[in-house]
């Protein structure tokens, strides 16, 4: 299982969805995107069966488990536990973080979806382990439910007033990332840019070596 520590280290973090996947599945695309050097992966589906997901995230355990990399379960708690998952996402419409951070204990990673900087203090306050901020940009193409977008502002907003590891989320793609890192991320996650690209491996690659050249630039 990887640690809480590690997760400050991450640049690119990928979310699966196999709408969007054209024909491959969410443990395909873990796959491509861990050969491209994905940090983390993130198993996210609205509308599989509990007995689907259960069975793709096993899948995904054992691959995440061998290759070091660190594996997030969408929404589920129960298939987060059930396949000893690294942690748990989970956003402002679903069962509150407290209590999802008693569910899950403390050794396991919480992340929670800030779209404010009030969200991201209760977040904080209640447990979370990073931030999912956003959407930076238009994001309604992925999740048709999610608000108009924030701009790079929430970022700068969000990152002065909670110490906490920031992943930008929301329209981020290799024309925009490095902006996303200026205004104060520390992470960069992403659907459509990898999980919708022909080549899935090349697409992480090329775009986490410019978030990676990019946290150099502003880190030092
Ligand atoms: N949460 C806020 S925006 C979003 C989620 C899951 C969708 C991000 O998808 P994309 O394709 O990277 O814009
Ligand atoms: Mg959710």
């Amino acid at each position: 299982m990887q640690s809480k520590s590690n997760f400050k280290n991450c640049l690119l973090y990928v979310i699966t969805d196999e709408k969007l996947g054209q024909e491959r599945s969410h443990y395909e695309i873990a796959k491509l995107a861990i050969a491209g050097g994905a940090d983390i992966i993130q198993l996210r589906d609205k509308s599989a069966p509990g007995k689907k997901m259960y069975e793709d995230a096993v899948k995904i355990r054992k691959l995440t488990g061998e290759t070091g990399t660190i594996f997030i379960v969408n929404d589920r708690v129960d298939i987060a536990l059930a396949s000893d998952a690294d942690g748990v996402h989970v956003g402002q419409n679903d069962l509150p973080a407290s209590i999802i951070r008693k569910l899950i204990g403390d050794d396991k990673i919480l992340g929670v979806s800030a779209e404010s900087v009030d969200d991201a203090v209760r977040a904080k306050q209640d447990g979370a382990d990073y931030l999912g901020v956003g959407p930076v940009y238009e994001a309604r193409g992925s999740k048709p439910d999610t608000s108009a977008p924030w701009g790079l502002r929430l970022l700068k907003d969000v990152r002065a007033a909670v110490d906490l590891p920031i992943v930008a989320i929301g329209g981020i793609k290799y024309e925009n990332a490095a902006e996303v890192i200026r205004a104060g991320a520390h992470c960069v996650s992403v659907i459509s840019a990898v999980v919708s690209a022909s080549d899935i491996r090349k697409a992480t690659a090329d775009l986490r070596q410019l978030i990676e050249n990019e946290r150099s630039r502003r880190d030092g």
